[in-house]
């Protein structure tokens, strides 16, 4: 089956026991018990089977874990000094990882069935109430580092996490232990400070929440640490020392796609809802709707230090859309 997975694509695959991440619950109950999931309340709708695999479908025996690498071809860190640019996270410049990495689980599933008569499997990607993290730890395919992604030492920490539940009883792998050690890396340099302690994240401080899933206007404490980015954020991840071992993207698709490297904030100030669509359709970005991400132009226009911008956001004053009608006037009152 390994060697299936990495024919599909995959860098790495593991296996663990449905009830091999006894941890995962209590602190998924402190996280939202915190309020640290924000405005994501699917969070906790579903907490007793995202902390629970071996609740979500009792009859699985075993969880194969795989990852794909999406490895960026520059320093991502890169766009964030480019003022008058908007930054986009490495993982959403190209098409929608949801719909490769499901189809890829879908091939090794295939595979696994066409060899055990009355077996069954559920694939999940992302959405599911499942915990990807702590599985991938527990079938050693990393460790949860101090930014709380998973990582190896064969792949850095650019990689998707997808799951095949499924009814076979299949031998586990080792749990991967912790290799952080003393690096602080990522922890240092967080525009926001949105970990409270090592290997913890408060989500609503985070600019991949506040870019991607928070409705309405963003904290003003907040949208300074936001700089240009609009969609995601890499900083944690572009800083850790464990990517020099990472391996390049297998799937092409992945790949930057024009104009959504570094585009110009002004280019994207003006998109109303059909522009919108047409140039997002396909990229995971088209999920946030043409509001959400003009709202977060003009708090990247408002970061810029660019007064030529005022003109791009002055006709947003009176949008019908009342954040991005409020993040307009909060970007001329920066560049006044
Ligand atoms: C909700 C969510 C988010 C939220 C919250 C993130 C978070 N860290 O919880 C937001 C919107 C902020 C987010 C952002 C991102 N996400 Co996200 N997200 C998820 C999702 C759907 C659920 C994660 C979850 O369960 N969080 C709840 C918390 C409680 O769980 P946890 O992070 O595992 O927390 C653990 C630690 O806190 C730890 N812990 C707590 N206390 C202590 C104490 C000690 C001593 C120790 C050792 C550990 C420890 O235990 C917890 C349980 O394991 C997963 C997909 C999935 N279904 O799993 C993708 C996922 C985690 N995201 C992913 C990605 C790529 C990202 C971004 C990089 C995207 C971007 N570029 O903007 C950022 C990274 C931000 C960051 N530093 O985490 C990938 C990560 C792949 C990987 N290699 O790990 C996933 C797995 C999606 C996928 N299928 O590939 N995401
Ligand atoms: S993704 Fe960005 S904002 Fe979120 S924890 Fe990492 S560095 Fe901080
Ligand atoms: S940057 Fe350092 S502390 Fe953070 S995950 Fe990587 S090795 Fe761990």
């Amino acid at each position: 089956m390994r060697a299936e997975a990495l024919a599909a694509g995959f860098a790495a695959m593991g296996v663990c026991r449905p009830d091999a991440i006894p941890d995962a619950a209590p602190r998924l109950r402190a996280f939202l018990d915190a309020g640290r999931h924000g405005q994501m309340g699917w969070m906790a709708d579903r907490a007793a089977w995202r902390g629970n695999p071996a609740a979500l479908w009792p009859e699985a025996r075993s969880v194969i874990m795989l990852a794909e690498t999406y490895t960026p071809d520059d320093d991502p860190l890169g766009a964030v000094t480019r003022r008058d640019r908007a930054t986009i996270s490495v993982y959403a410049r190209g098409r929608d990882y949801h719909d490769l990495v499901k189809k890829r689980l879908k091939r090794v599933g295939r595979w696994l069935l066409d060899r055990c008569e009355g077996a069954e499997i559920k694939v999940f990607v992302d959405t599911a109430p499942v915990m990807e993290k702590p599985l991938g730890q527990a079938a050693g395919i990393g460790w949860q580092g101090k930014h709380t992604n998973l990582l190896s030492r064969d792949l850095g920490n650019w990689f998707f996490l997808g799951a095949i539940f499924t009814t076979v009883d299949l031998e586990p792998d080792a749990a991967e232990g912790e290799h952080c050690g003393s690096c602080t890396a990522c922890l240092d340099i967080c525009p926001t400070d949105a970990f409270p302690a090592p290997f913890q994240l408060d989500a609503t401080r985070c600019i991949s929440y506040l870019t991607i899933e928070h409705r309405g206007p963003v904290d003003p404490a907040l949208r300074k640490g936001l700089g240009n980015r609009i969609y995601g954020c890499d900083d944690c991840l572009a800083v850790c020392p464990w990517n020099k071992f990472a391996k390049a993207a297998t799937e092409t698709r992945y790949a930057a796609r024009d104009g959504l490297v570094s585009p110009p904030l002004e280019d994207l100030a003006g998109l109303d809802d059909a522009a919108f669509r047409d140039r997002f359709s396909g990229s995971p970005i088209k999920r946030i709707g043409r509001d959400r991400f003009v709202r977060n132009v003009c708090y990247a226009i408002g970061n810029s230090g660019e007064k030529r911008l005022e003109t791009a956001v002055s006709g947003l004053l009176t949008d019908p859309d009342a954040a991005v009608a409020d993040a307009a006037a909060w970007a001329l009152e920066q560049l006044a």
